[in-house]
Order: C-alpha cells, then structure tokens, then sequence
C-alpha cells in the first residue's frame, strides 16, 4: 500500500516539475550566455530565481551566480535593433569586457557578503517603510550571547551534513524521530511539491511594499533531513526581500552541530539554549532578537508551499492585530508524500483544553463565497503563525513559565483575541508539517503533568468562572501546583482585556456550557418564570411567562423544566421551534419530546438559550415565545437556568 502511494505522489511531483526545474534551466541559459560574450537574454525574470536558488547552486555554479545582473539599459552586446545605429566592433568588444569585469567584480563581493547584501536589500528595497532604520539600529547596537551567524564564504556542504547523521542499517527509521527518517532521508532538500492551494489563489496580488520578517524555528533533536528541508523550502519558496533572517533556535539538541553547521547558509542563525527550555521560552528567546518588524513561527519539519508568505504578510500589514497561520498541510510521517488539507477547517478545542480541527459553522460555510478570504478561528494550532512584533511584545509574549509543549496556543489565542486582536487561518498560505502520533523527546516532568501545568496556568488566567467547566472535564488538574499566574493576571488587567464570556459570545459560540444529563429547575427571566400555560382551543400547547411562585427548589408543575443535553422538557413536552429556517421571528411551542427533532434542540450559550440548528435565541415577547438574532443588550433573551439543588 505504502510504495503505491509514495510513488504516485512522486510522479505527480515530477509531472509538476515546480521550481526545481525552473531553476536548472535557467542555470543553464546563465552558463551558455556567460561562455559567448552575451549577457542573459532576461535580466528581469532571472533575478528572483536565481536569489532563490543561490545557496543550493553555489558550489557549482560559482561563476554563473555572479549575484547583481546588469539591467537591460547595460546590455549592449546584444544583436543590434532594427532603427538603431550599429556600434563598431570595437566598442561593443570594449563594453563586453567592462561588463565582465564589473560582473566579476559584484559576484566576488556578493559571494563574499550576501548576508549583508540581504540586510541592505531588504531595508533599502521594497520593504523600506517597514524594515528600514529602527531595526537595523538595533542590530548592530545589540550584543546577544551565543548568537552565531555563518561565514557564507566557507560555503555550506550539504551531502556531508546529511551525511553524518544518517541510519545505521538495521535502525528503527521510527525511534528517534516518530516517522519514518529513512524516508525523509532519501529525499532531496529542495524536493518540489504540489501546489495545493485553491485554483483562484495564483491570482491574487499583493503589496508590493510587505514587510520583512525574522522567521523563528526552535527545535530538540529535529533529524537534519527535515530540519534542512525546512529551511531551504523557505529560501526556496520566498521572496528573498521577505525573509531577513532565519533564526534557528537549538533547544538544547544533542549535537550542537545540527544547527551551528547550518549557518553557512546565508541568513540562517542559531541561537542555542545550555539547558533544555522547551519551545515557549526558546521561542521568545528567538523573538527577542529578531531584527524584523514581523515574526513568522515555523516548526522545524516543515515545508512551505508556493506564495506561503505574501498573504499572511498582507493580512498582518493591514491590520497588525492579527495573528495568521496557513492551512497546515499533511506530510505523510510514512513515506513523506505531500497531501493538501481541507481548505474548511479551523481551530477548536472541548472543555479540557484539547485542541481539534473541526469544520466551520454551517451558516459560515454557506456564506462564503470567495475561497480565497481569511477563516476566523477561536483557537490557532500553535506550530505556525505569523505576528507583528510589537503586537507581539504588547501582549506579553509568551507566558515563560509554561514548561516544554502545550497548551501555550489556548493561552496566545484567549490573549489575542480578548485583548484586541483576531486569529485567522489564511487559505492561501498552504505549509506542510508532519503531524507526529507521539512526541519524539522526553518531557522533564512527564507529559501528562506538563500538559497539565500549562492548560491550567491559561483556565486560571483567563477563563474567569468557566475554568469549572476545564476541572470538570480534567479532573486530574485539581490539586496540581501550576506556579504562580500573579504576573499574567496583572498583565491582563493591564490591557484592559474582555472576559471569556465574551469570547464565548463573540468567538466561539459552538463551545456549549455542559448540561448535566438531566437537570430539573426553573427558566427565570428577571421576576418572570417560563411556564405551560394549557391548551388552546386548536389543541396546541401555550407557552409563556409567569411570575415565579414557589421557589427554584419547589416550583408549581408548570414552571418546572428538566434540562437535558439538549431538550427542554416538561411532562414528555418539549420546547420546540415552529420553524428550522434561519429566519428571526418564528414561535417556539411544546410539542410531544423527541430527541431526534430539529426543531427541539437547544443549547445554552453564555445566558442564552439557542436554537441549535438555525442559531437563533429564545426570546420572551409579551404574550409569546419566538426564536430572534441573539443580541447580548436584549434582556428578553437573558436567561437564568436555576437548578433544585
Ligand atoms: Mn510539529
């Protein structure tokens, strides 16, 4: 099953081509035009690809990737066009060699000086709004321990770096890594891969002015085939005058050399921890030092997929409180091939802080009609997002005291989008990570206890009185220590950020308060109760409100509900929509119990109580019951479910 598979995937790579051979050709014309006194016949198109290409092709091709090309103005050697006087001999032999010279010249220096040629590029490029001045000021005043950046010049050699770290025969590919490492061994660092994106997004256009980013990769004992292949999918796939630097953060590895080894790459650092950190402290320890004005998170078995940056750069640009992430694709931990996700999920989670993907809201699926807008999601997956910096550091960053993984992106999402800001997944950002069955590394304290620590540390911090509904459904965590939440509790009053009801209401609504399985009580509005009121004369049973008699422990029969999952119920009656349609306005009545109606489903949501299929929310009228738009600032949609205790 598995060769299938592998080799289908592979054929439809080569089929694609991509940019691998886009590249070679070009290499080629560039080797042929250099060998006759001609100079490339496209200047404008080969500049790009070849910057791209630059760090793979140098041992080769030294000469031919003599880096800044003469623009067209300099290309005298050309055939001469018809209506413009012919030159002699002698000066186009004369202009041939100042050409040469001045090319060998700037390919001596950019050869020897690329990483600086990049930091220039990018703050006196496209990118100067952004990236110029500020940034750069800070890098050179800066000292940063244990950072290193390559010496480009010794050149970086790539076989003997897989090399050295390859499988014994006879190893378990799977025990180090949790996939399968022979395979990811076996294939080529710049491998292409499919893009996955939708059909519309090649379309798109972009600022030509984004910003630059620091893109930050933190890893423990990452195999160096994806660890590489990640890297280079960036330089590969990226525009060079997006990416500034790329910050490698060693999280304490066995061999210090799986990341220093990689900084003859041009912009790639590596920033190594002497104890092990976990990721939350390694990555703002990454933060920290980044020069750019935006910061791209990336996990370290990645590959980026075509134009993954320019759209979630676009959407940071305009509005720097969002935090984006791409649609994660799948690589298969078995034989690596590159799957696309589908393009309709996004981030949630249950009551005990355990993150799913899960479909978008029905009526949300319905109204989109451009595949190509941003997906709002209540909580990111944590592995890959982008953020502007400043937002970034305004709202505190990480909370350092979370150990290793996990859970630090329930606690990111709660601050983000209850302090101001607002996650999106952007779809055509596509990025291909190999999702693990099992974490690879061992955790100081345990998984489980970890895991724990720092859901727990976010329920205590910001999920106000719903951090019940977290121990109901994580016992476990009652009675752990979890340290002191002090600072973060301050730093969220600080900001002045909204409660979890409110992220409740406004974000995730989907997210339903559990209801014990059967609930007797009242449905309290104010003074008012809820009532079952007889039967008209058309034989339908009347629903309205009443003055409470009796108390929540003793109502009289018709005030009184049982509350199950999801009816509403009073002596085999239910609670039920007239009608199913999204349409405001609609009566609600008691009808005969059955579970298996539409019309009967409720839920509470915050101090509502919801139609589960059209959305809708119970709302008292004078003398009726009707399902209407929720609307937190209309009382007659508050509800009080008082239990008998
Ligand atoms: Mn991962």
């Amino acid at each position: 099953m598995t060769p299938v598979t592998f080799g289908t995937a592979i054929r439809m790579l080569k089929e694609n081509g991509g940019p691998e051979r886009e590249v070679r050709s070009l290499h080629i014309e560039l080797l042929t035009t250099l060998q006759t006194p001609q100079w490339p016949q496209k200047p404008g198109t080969g500049a790009q690809t070849l910057d791209r290409a630059a760090p793979r092709e140098r041992k080769q091709t030294a000469g031919a990737e003599s880096g800044p090309r003469p623009g067209p103005e300099s290309t005298p050697a050309r055939a001469p066009t018809p209506g413009v006087r012919p030159p002699t001999m002698r000066k186009i032999r004369a202009n041939a060699i100042a050409i040469l010279t001045v090319a060998w010249i700037l390919g001596t220096f950019y050869y020897l000086w690329q990483d600086n040629r990049a930091h220039a590029a990018s703050s006196g490029g496209r990118g100067a709004k952004r990236a110029g001045g500020r940034p750069e000021q800070l890098r050179e005043d800066r000292t940063i321990p244990l950072i290193v950046t390559g010496t480009p010049s010794r050149g970086f050699d790539e076989k003997a770096y897989l090399a050295a770290k390859q499988l014994k025969p006879g190893e378990d590919p799977y025990r180090q890594h949790a996939f399968n490492q022979l395979e990811s061994d076996k294939l080529s660092p710049d491998r292409p891969i499919r893009d996955t994106r939708h059909y519309s997004c090649p379309s798109m256009s972009y600022s030509s002015d984004l910003p630059a980013t620091s893109v930050i990769i933190t890893f423990h004992n990452e195999a160096r085939s994806t660890l590489l292949r990640t890297v280079k999918s960036v330089l590969n796939r990226t525009p060079a005058s997006l990416i500034q630097e790329i910050i490698l953060v060693d999280d304490f590895s066995s061999d210090p050399e799986d990341c220093l080894l990689l900084t003859r790459i041009p912009k790639v650092k590596c920033l190594r921890n002497d104890r092990r950190e976990g990721l939350i402290r390694s990555r703002v320890r990454g933060a920290d030092v980044a020069a750019a004005a935006v910061l791209t998170f990336l996990d370290s078995h990645c590959e980026v997929n075509t134009e993954w940056l320019q759209p979630m750069l676009q959407r940071v640009k305009e509005d720097h409180t969002r935090v984006v992430s791409p649609i994660i694709d799948v690589i298969s931990l078995d034989n690596f091939a590159y799957l696309a996700a589908s393009a309709d999920l996004r981030g949630g989670f249950d009551w005990s802080l355990h993150f799913k993907w899960e479909q978008i809201p029905l009526e949300q699926k319905i109204a989109r009609t451009d595949p190509t807008k941003p997906i709002r999601t209540p909580v990111i997956a944590g592995g890959i997002f982008v953020i502007d910096k400043s937002w970034f550091n305004h709202l505190g960053k990480y909370d350092a005291q979370m150990d290793i993984w996990g859970g630090e992106n329930f606690e990111l999402s709660f601050r983000v989008w209850m302090c101001g800001g607002s996650l999106e997944i952007v779809p055509c950002s596509r990025v291909g990570h190999v999702f693990r069955k099992r974490h690879p590394y061992n955790f100081p304290e345990g998984n489980a206890l970890t895991y724990i620590r720092n859901t727990k540390r976010t329920a205590e911090v910001w999920m106000d009185e719903y951090k019940q509904y977290y121990y109901e459904a994580r016992p476990s965590a009652i009675g752990k220590a979890f340290g002191s939440v002090a600072t973060r509790i301050e730093q969220r009053k600080k900001m002045n950020c909204k409660s979890f009801r409110w992220y409740l209401d406004n974000v995730y609504p989907e997210l339903t308060v559990p209801v014990k399985e059967v609930l007797p009580g009242i449905i309290k509005q104010g003074t008012n109760c809820l009532e079952s009121q007889g039967q008209d004369t058309a034989g339908n049973f009347q629903l309205g409100m009443g003055i409470c008699r009796g108390s929540a422990k003793n109502p009289p029969a018709a005030q009184a509900w049982l509350f199950t999952d999801h009816l509403i119920q009073q002596q085999g009656k239910c609670l039920a929509a007239t009608s199913t349609s999204v349409s405001p306005g609609s009566l609600v009545v008691l009808q005969a119990c059955n579970p298996r109606e539409g019309r009967q489903r409720w839920r509470r949501k915050a101090s509502f109580i919801q139609h589960s299929v059209s959305g809708l929310c119970l709302e008292a009228k004078p003398a009726q019951l009707v399902t209407s738009k929720c609307q937190a600032d209309v009382p007659a949609q508050q509800w009080q479910l008082l239990p008998h205790t």
